[in-house]
């Protein structure tokens, strides 16, 4: 983590909620993970908008069913992601981002994404750019995301930092170049709290 003076609070939120485990899988995990994604994800074309404008340059598919092997690496993920008793989504979002493509801030909505969003980097590393929604240029945390890691966004960093994936030419992290290359995502979410029920009259 990359953090300027910050409020303490703040500051202590962000570093036991918002965290990157390296090398979190094998290269052969790696390598399994592809096989079973890239026969699906190659038929698809990349977009160049997303519905809320937020990606550009991607491509993405939902994912439920995975062999045994790759099974045990999402429940690994799971398990290190989520409290115990977390009920997580049953599909597997896989989002495949272009050499030239980038995520632009936003939160991910309360309608479809809970508590905590975690995902593995597959095939490159890129940087994670955190920013407070309201002093968007003050407090900025950056996430060094290498091949093969885990990162984990709960607690502020879910809901009071947006998140983004900078693109190619502005991927440095502690002014070291980071080379951005396609980068394929695979990210685990856990479901929506559920609305209170109705207060009864
Ligand atoms: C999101 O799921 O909201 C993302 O921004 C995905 C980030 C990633 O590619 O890991």
């Amino acid at each position: 983590h990359n953090i300027p003076k910050w409020p303490s609070n703040i500051l202590k939120d962000i570093t036991e909620n918002c965290t990157v485990i390296p090398d979190f899988i094998t290269e052969n995990e790696e390598m399994s993970l592809l096989k079973e994604i890239e026969p699906h994800m190659k038929r698809l074309k990349y977009e160049k908008s997303h519905w809320d404008d937020a990606i550009y340059l991607y491509r993405e598919r939902e994912q439920r069913n995975w062999n045994e092997n790759n099974k045990e690496v999402l429940s690994r993920i799971a398990k290190a992601s989520f409290p115990p008793e977390t009920i997580h989504l049953s599909y597997i979002h896989i989002l495949d981002l272009h050499k030239d493509g980038h995520i632009k801030p936003h939160t991910d909505s309360i309608r479809y994404c809970g508590n905590t969003i975690t995902g593995v980097s597959l095939l490159s590393d890129s940087v994670m750019r955190l920013r407070h929604k309201d002093e968007k240029d003050i407090y900025i945390v950056d996430l060094l995301l290498k091949r093969r890691s885990l990162y984990k966004l709960t607690g502020i960093g879910r809901y009071d930092f947006t998140h983004e994936i900078l693109d190619q030419k502005e991927s440095n992290f502690s002014g070291i170049k980071v080379q951005k290359n396609r980068r394929i995502s695979v990210i685990c979410r856990d479901m929506p709290q559920k609305e209170k029920p109705p207060e009864e009259l």
